[in-house]
């Protein structure tokens, strides 16, 4: 065995030479990595082995570039000499993929003149989930190999495909068997030189692209069926221009430099570096400072669910889905009957759905009348009514029935969970479990620590969090937690803003066209401007108020905030106009014209600002945590990496001049909090902060 350096080995089995990465944790394409395969390879070519095979130890494959390293001086061989030496070899190179082989790393293995994969491995370029495009030959490799529309698809979306797919797109070249793949792989390299097969090089086959020559519409129809999806981001139109080069450079090489052109446009973007940091900052949030991650956790075989509404419904299915059974109780049959048929519906509904898997999932349900079957959980959740009474009756119950060590969980969105607690004898038990509506789709779970929640407690709901396919993050008892404790600043702006001049759809397409999916009226209009508002207790007193005494309740009557046709699309509401001039003429208001630019800094700066206060708190560990709630749970564009990021971005000294400018016209909602004042006062950035 010959070490090339730290992550990189040549051995030899017979007549096949094998380079071996081990760079923990994803092998990513470090400089060490890339010196240790330039190095290897260059040592394999000059022995006199017949044939070279590539592989990987650990978990995976190579997962890509390392992005750790982006933005840095370039050290080390590059990533093209790397390429160039491979593709080149007089003798035959095998990938051997397991795990994942993604951006460069596919691009790495698109270099090889044959690959081979374990059944249960994936290929991608996923760059594109970082605000990139494959910078290493990706969007010229792909097309020749996959067909212009398949790699359209493949490098848009940032999808892995499975190795079934991959042999099916003749990104791989043979399947081996699982556990066999060293053996599978220089087994296939000896076959390749007894059979005297050709050395494969991708960049000369153009086949496939000529398939697509002289079709400039199938990039138009592409670009206009996913225009909504692609909204906002550039780099989509980036990666769909590559493989429009691709098509009509008139070279190799030529489409080749267009990639490179446009990758460094991205990189060197807003974008990017926002969706980059974002990655990360996904990652940091399962690490708590004093949770380390070898904190024991408990078991969680069954799950109890209080509550068959929707919320309910939603949560249960996210533990039927991975297998794990559930119990869900309400107080009548009636409601219970509906639960469970809202949940098949869903089932039955959803994209994709196998009559099997359903049955499979609804025979793992227990619908009840009584809580006394909670008594086998190991976790216990419940979505009842928001009331304070309500939760501690529940609770206390709770701890008189859960077995010892059960974990019992509320599901409010902004109740104090210490009082809730207070209602059993064993606090240490009792933690909050936010799910955002609807419970089986949305990705965000706020967790939430209370006084005396075990760390046993944490470390269990963050890893079942993962489990459910959910991101988790850590907040701490406040009202609304961290998104809903920011968004209500919002919604008191956009409302004020109203009251002073704007329009609802005015303030809509402000946080459109910054990136949201909507604004916040046509939010209310969607989810019901009812929703804890009462008849009885009305009395015109807010423009709710009146929209909702008029019957305009959002689109489910047709009419809110705005009109909608029998599509439900909305169209600004001269009815709801009229509303609000005489609602503003009542309290003696003269409408005054209001520039977007304020509604943006309005809406979104004393938002930063409630973040901060979050902070300076403890309620939110990093500055991170709370761009994550908002990517995950209130569709802020990830491009823009999130509220904290956001701030960085347009720089805390001028959040904290408009918050102090705003504070002097309009008084205290924009007081500055204390963190922001010191962070500008020492030059700093919300980055700067340590958890
Ligand atoms: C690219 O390739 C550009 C090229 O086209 C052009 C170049 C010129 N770099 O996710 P996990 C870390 S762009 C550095 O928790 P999993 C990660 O931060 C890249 N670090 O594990 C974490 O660290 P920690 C294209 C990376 O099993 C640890 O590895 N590739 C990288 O759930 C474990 O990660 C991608 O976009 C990286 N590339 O998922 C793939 N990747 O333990 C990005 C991971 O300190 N990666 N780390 O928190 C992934 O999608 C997932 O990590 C993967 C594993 C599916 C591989």
């Amino acid at each position: 065995m010959t070490e090339i350096n730290s992550v990189t080995t040549l051995t030899r089995d017979g007549d096949v030479a094998i380079v071996t990465l081990n760079s923990p944790p994803v092998n990513a394409l470090s400089a060490n990595v890339r010196d240790g395969l330039y190095e290897g390879f260059k040592q394999a070519i000059d022995s006199d082995a017949k044939a070279i095979v590539l592989i990987c130890d650990g978990r995976t494959f190579i997962a890509g570039a390392d992005i750790t390293e982006f933005g840095g001086a370039m050290k080390g061989a590059s990533l093209p000499e790397v390429q160039a030496t491979m593709e080149n070899s007089p003798k035959p190179v095998v990938a051997a993929i397991h795990g994942t082989a993604l951006g460069g790393g596919l691009e790495v293995a698109l270099c090889a003149h044959y690959r081979v994969a374990v059944p249960s491995a994936k290929l991608g370029l996923p760059e594109v989930a970082l605000g990139l495009l494959p910078g290493a030959g990706g969007t010229q490799r792909l097309p020749r190999i996959a067909g212009v529309e398949k790699a359209l698809e493949m490098v848009t979306s940032g999808r892995h495909a499975p190795a079934k797919e991959a042999l099916e797109m003749g990104l791989v070249d043979e399947l081996v068997e699982e556990g066999q793949l060293k053996e599978g792989a220089i087994a296939f390299a000896r076959k390749i030189v007894a059979e005297g097969k050709p050395l494969v090089k991708v960049r000369e086959n153009n086949t496939k692209l000529e398939e697509a020559k002289g079709k400039p519409e199938i990039f138009a129809e592409f670009r206009k069926k996913n225009a909504r999806k692609f909204r906002g981001f550039d780099a989509p139109e980036a990666n769909i221009k590559c493989i429009e080069a691709a098509v009509n450079a008139a070279s190799f090489e030529e489409g080749l430099a267009e990639e490179r052109k446009l990758f460094m446009q991205l990189m060197t973007g807003q974008q990017s570096a926002a969706q980059r940091y974002y990655f990360f900052a996904e990652r940091q949030a399962n690490k708590i400072p004093d949770v380390p991650d070898d904190t024991p956790v408990r078991e969680v075989k069954k799950v109890g669910v209080l509550g068959a509404g929707t919320m309910g419904g939603g949560i249960a299915m996210n533990f039927l889905n991975v297998g794990i059974p559930v119990t869900i109780v309400e107080l009548k049959q009636d409601a219970l009957d509906r639960g469970l048929a809202t949940i098949r519906k869903n089932y039955e509904r959803s994209r994709g759905a196998v009559p099997e898997q359903t049955e499979k999932r609804m025979s793992l349900l227990t619908g009840s009348l009584t809580m006394d079957d909670f008594a086998d959980c190991d976790l216990i959740i419940e979505a009842v009514f928001e009331r304070m009474d309500i939760k501690k009756d529940v609770f206390g119950k709770l701890d008189q029935i859960a077995k010892p060590g059960a974990i019992l969980a509320t599901n409010t969105s902004y109740l104090n969970i210490d009082e809730i607690a207070s209602a059993t004898k064993r606090p240490q038990d009792v933690i909050g479990l936010h799910f955002f509506s609807p419970a089986n789709v949305m990705k965000l779970l706020e967790v939430i620590r209370a006084d005396h929640t075990g760390k046993d407690v944490i470390a269990t709901s963050m890893k079942l969090a993962k489990k459910i396919g959910k991101v988790a993050v850590l907040a701490g008892v406040c009202p609304g937690f961290i998104g809903n404790r920011m968004l209500s600043q919002r919604q008191r702006e956009a409302n004020k803003l109203v009251l002073e001049g704007a329009m609802p759809w005015d303030i809509d397409r402000v946080l459109y066209d910054f990136g949201f999916p909507m604004g916040p009226f046509a939010m209310s209009d969607l989810a019901g401007l009812d929703i804890g508002w009462v008849k009885e207790n009305s009395k015109g007193e807010t423009l709710r108020d009146v929209l909702c005494e008029m019957d305009r309740r959002g689109q489910k009557t047709g009419a809110g905030f705005y009109d909608y046709d029998e599509n439900r699309t909305a169209k600004p509401s001269p009815v709801t106009e009229k509303i609000i001039q005489d609602f503003r003429a009542s309290k003696g208001i003269n409408a005054r014209t209001i520039s977007d630019e304020e509604i943006l800094e309005r809406c979104v700066y004393p938002m930063i600002n409630e973040g901060a206060k979050i902070l300076e708190e403890g309620k939110a560990i990093r500055p991170s945590d709370i761009d994550v709630v908002w990517v995950n749970g209130y569709g802020w564009p990830v491009y823009r990496g999130g509220p904290m990021f956001y701030g960085d971005q347009v720089g805390a000294d001028k959040v904290l001049a408009k918050m102090k400018e705003f504070q002097g016209s309009m008084g205290d909602d924009f007081k500055p909090s204390a963190l922001l004042e010191k962070l500008v006062s020492e030059g700093k950035k919300f980055s700067d902060l340590k958890a």
